[in-house]
């Protein structure tokens, strides 16, 4: 890929979807999603890239809103002012504005898609990755019951995901989890994931998880207790996984270094783009530490960048690339992600690999804005 061979962002487009079932997380409970989608034009050819930003600031600071305000107002006159502009100089043309990296990440991968598309390349091609399947694992919400879940958690494990996810939070946390563990047995892997619910005043209770061999407990302090975090370390023999918190390739690797974090989620939106996401893979693979791609309830967009990214080798753990069936009704691509055996295929095609159906994107669009 050439680094002359820029693209400009040519539409900014949001769409509503439902989701299949409510999704309750320590956060808050999701029944549908606003998604911010952006796309680029590169020599004729398009490129899409999707916003993972939530209709409200309480995963990130970031929320749909926002993000389509900080595109408009900021970041898209900074492109402009440089005419055609590579996906790789997106981060330091955009470095000016603090913050903002889902708004950022939407557009650097609707250019890197339309780039990968007129050279003819796969997403997994272009970082080198040999994997042609991933394991898949599956998310599970808060349930209003312990019946319910089981319920949720049994259908699941009967689709053949490859782990279960877990969500928690104070009072949903230890019986959960072992009702879980009891039901699927010792082999099927299992983690959980707090999203900072828990404080310091909780880490004897947080490690009386160790008692259900978890492969991680993700993110259960603030994103930015990292001492907490350490000192949980310390004590659990669960490894401490960090979402939240990892921000950047710099935050990954003091996290690391100040044995806050042995296991890394690596989400594309969080950290301001997909080629970032390769760098942290790339520290984790020269630190020894385990990562994993997570997931933000993306489209078949999001979710065959996902794929494409999961494909390193660095990615040890199975990420959070479920079917699109597992969120929505109807996805927003021809020919949605699947399961297989556990598994997903890592998309072979141009770009991302991903076909958007047209039809279904107008059905669901809720404003269009062309930008030439
Ligand atoms: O499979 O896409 C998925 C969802 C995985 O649980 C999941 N994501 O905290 O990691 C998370 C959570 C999330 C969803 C976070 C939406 C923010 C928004």
């Amino acid at each position: 890929m050439t680094a002359a061979a820029g693209g400009r962002i040519v539409e900014l487009r949001e769409i509503s979807l439902p989701l299949v079932a409510p999704f309750r997380t320590s956060f808050g409970v999701q029944t549908s999603r606003r998604i911010l989608l952006a796309r680029a034009e590169l020599d004729g050819v398009q490129g899409w890239g999707e916003c993972v930003a939530g209709d409200e600031p309480t995963y990130s600071a970031e929320f749909v809103d926002g993000a389509a305000l900080v595109i408009r107002a900021e970041l898209l006159p900074r492109l402009s002012a440089q005419g055609a502009v590579a996906a790789g100089s997106v981060s330091d043309v955009l470095a000016g504005v603090k913050g903002h990296a889902m708004a950022k990440a939407a557009l650097e991968m609707a250019l890197l898609d339309a780039e990968l598309r007129a050279t003819g390349r796969s997403f997994a091609a272009h970082l080198g990755a040999t994997r042609t399947r991933i394991p898949s694992g599956v998310s599970v919400g808060i349930h209003p019951t312990l019946d319910d879940l089981l319920g949720a958690v049994s259908r699941y494990v009967a689709e053949g995901y490859a782990r279960i996810k877990l969500k928690i939070e104070p009072g949903w946390d230890l019986e959960p989890v072992a009702a879980v563990r009891a039901l699927i047995g010792p082999d099927l892997p299992l983690q959980v994931d707090a999203n900072t619910a828990y404080t310091r005043d909780d880490i004897d209770h947080l490690c009386r998880l160790d008692a259900f061999d978890l492969l991680l407990v993700e993110q259960p302090l603030p994103e930015d207790d990292l001492l907490g975090h350490a000192q949980l370390a310390a004590r659990s023999a669960t490894p401490v996984c960090l979402d939240e918190t990892i921000v950047s390739v710099t935050s990954a690797a003091d996290a690391i270094e100040l044995g806050a974090c042995e296991v890394v989620n690596i989400k594309p939106g969080r950290v301001g783009g997909y080629l970032t996401a390769r760098r942290i893979h790339d520290l984790c693979v020269d630190r020894g530490v385990p990562a994993w791609c997570g997931g933000m309830l993306e489209t078949g967009i999001g979710r065959a960048a996902n794929a494409g990214l999961a494909a390193l080798d660095g990615f040890t753990l199975p990420g959070d690339i479920s079917a699109s069936a597992r969120f929505w009704e109807r996805d927003i691509v021809v020919g949605p992600i699947t399961v297989t055996d556990g598994q997903i295929a890592v998309p072979t095609g141009p770009g991302f690999g991903f076909e958007v159906d047209l039809d279904v994107l107008d059905e669901v669009t809720t404003w269009v804005e062309r930008l030439t």
